[in-house]
């Protein structure tokens, strides 16, 4: 069965709809057919400042998370990137086959250091793409899903693959991205032409998985649409409704077009309304769940320590040929 592999940043409370539609609903799907390997990226989180207990918990509340929407331990290693080493190992060879322009090159390194200002932002946000290539080729997977804000580092990891295995003989498979275009980029709710972001969304742009189900159907009836009253998909002219159609045709699996005629003559409250009932049915039970989970830690604790334990053999075994490969003397 071909391998794929993907990581989320445990940099919030709860996931929200970017994270779940672009990428985390499509790591469910894709256990069905391949042999996957899901982790929580702690590493990546303290790129910027964490308070290490908050840090903790919001670990333990994406594995729950992940469990509750159906990532499957008994099909799936999950597991937190700390736990198997060989991530940090292999990101520092890789930080070592990578050129300093080629790193600055970055478009998330562009946005989040101008934000906190280019001389305030830790190396480690600067080389986190190669991090992530190393999070990546260690398990030699054929698919990575992610959104398409991550494409730019899906191609970085291909490049330094290439790199390696031209350098010194062939180690790495060269991963494809899994982007589904329709659900590649969820929009702002008050800033549709942005994603939905963890860190850079308003609260009233970004629909939290965990949040009060009330709240997140408030956000819905209370997000930006365009002029005009027509529903109809367009991105360029009807950012915010075509964001709206987007969310609503993922969660009922009606086609777009079908939505827009349900909707022909309709009002933009119409489509709003029932799109808050969608989310409201969707996030109930998950919320539900993910609670339960939270209460027994222990479970959750050994269902990660199992993933390691997994993803460390294999992460371990790529490592030594890289070792070997490099010219690092073995142990005895
Ligand atoms: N708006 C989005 N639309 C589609 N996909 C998205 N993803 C994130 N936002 C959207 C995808 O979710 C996965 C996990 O993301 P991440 O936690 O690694 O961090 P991120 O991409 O940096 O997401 P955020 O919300 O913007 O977090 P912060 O603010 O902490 O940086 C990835 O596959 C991503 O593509």
């Amino acid at each position: 069965r071909p391998r794929v592999l993907s990581g989320i940043q445990p940099t919030a409370d709860s996931f929200h709809f970017g994270n779940y539609l672009g990428a985390l609903r499509q790591w469910v799907d894709l256990q069905q057919d391949h042999q996957p390997f899901f982790f929580i990226a702690d590493l990546h989180a303290i790129t910027v400042e964490q308070d290490p207990k908050v840090l903790r918990e919001r670990t333990l509340r994406a594995a729950a998370q992940l469990l509750a929407m159906g990532i499957d331990p008994a099909r799936s290693a999950i597991f937190v990137q700390s736990q198997v080493p060989e991530h940090a190992q292999l990101g520092w060879i890789l930080n070592c086959l990578t050129g300093f322009g080629e790193a600055r090159r970055m478009t998330q390194f562009k946005d989040k250091s101008a934000k906190q200002g280019e001389g305030a932002a830790s190396v480690g946000l600067f080389t986190y793409p190669i991090l992530q290539a190393a999070d990546i080729l260690l398990y030699r997977p054929h698919f990575v899903p992610v959104g398409e804000d991550q494409r730019q580092h899906l191609e970085l990891t291909r490049d330094l693959a290439q790199r390696f295995n031209s350098r010194y003989k062939k180690t790495f498979r060269l991963p494809e991205p899994y982007i589904l275009k329709a659900t590649a980029k969820i929009g702002d709710l008050q800033v549709p032409t942005a994603k939905m972001s963890k860190s850079a969304s308003s609260p009233n742009g970004i629909i939290e998985l965990l949040d009060d189900p009330k709240v997140s159907a408030k956000k819905i009836r209370s997000a930006v649409t365009d002029s005009g009253t027509e529903i109809r998909y367009d991105v360029e002219e009807k950012p915010g409704i075509s964001n709206l159609l987007t969310i609503y045709s993922a969660l009922s699996g009606e086609p777009v077009p079908v939505l827009e005629e349900q909707y022909a003559g309709k009002g933009y409250g119409a489509l709003k309304g029932d799109l808050a009932d969608l989310v409201v049915t969707f996030v109930t039970p998950f919320r539900d769940k993910t609670l339960e989970l939270l209460d027994d830690q222990a479970y959750l604790t050994a269902v990660l320590q199992k993933g390691a334990e997994t993803a460390g053999g294999v992460a371990e075994a790529t490592l030594r040929d890289v070792y070997q490969r490099v010219g690092f003397v073995a142990p005895a």
